[in-house]
């Protein structure tokens, strides 16, 4: 399907992803938000849309994000961090945008401390990638071309 070159993808990176590269290199690997994104707007290009991105350390701000999205991006990708297993509030933000919502993770949560089994997010996702590190970022953009082209 053609798109307009300016569709947009709002990427969402919730509390904590501005330390990655710092710290537990082990869990979430070498590489640091910065390059994520890199990955993910090199990613959109081949596929004619632009990355948006924020992160925040605030619930709020994620969800003012989500609400501005409406009407003015074609899918999000979020990595809601720790808010994944708790925040029913991004739930019902994600719940009210019409586009696609890929759920990105870069470890699996599921197979780590049982109190990160749960994601309120899932149920509104319509695609959960998680496990492959760096790599999911661009599977995540991938995944937005496909759902928009069918
Ligand atoms: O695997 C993921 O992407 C997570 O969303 C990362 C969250 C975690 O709470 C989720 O269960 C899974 C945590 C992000 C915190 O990232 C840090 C990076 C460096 C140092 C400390 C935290």
């Amino acid at each position: 399907m053609e798109r307009d070159v300016t569709s947009i993808v709002l990427l969402l990176s919730g509390p904590n992803l501005n330390l990655l590269g710092e710290r537990e290199p082990v869990i979430y690997g070498t590489a640091t938000l910065a390059d994520h994104v890199a990955t993910a707007t090199e990613a959109a290009a081949t596929h004619g849309m632009v990355v948006d991105h924020l992160q925040s350390n605030h619930e709020g701000d994620l969800i003012d994000a989500i609400h501005a999205a409406r009407g003015r991006c074609v899918a999000i990708v979020i990595n809601p961090g720790a808010l994944t297993h708790y925040a029913w509030s991004i739930h019902d933000a994600l719940a009210a945008f019409e586009g696609p919502v890929i759920e990105l993770h870069l470890s699996d949560p599921k197979t780590r401390e049982p109190w990160r089994h749960l994601s309120v997010v899932e149920p509104v996702a319509d695609q959960t990638i998680a496990g492959l590190g760096g790599d999911g970022y661009r599977l995540a953009i991938d995944t937005v071309a496909a759902l928009l082209a069918h």
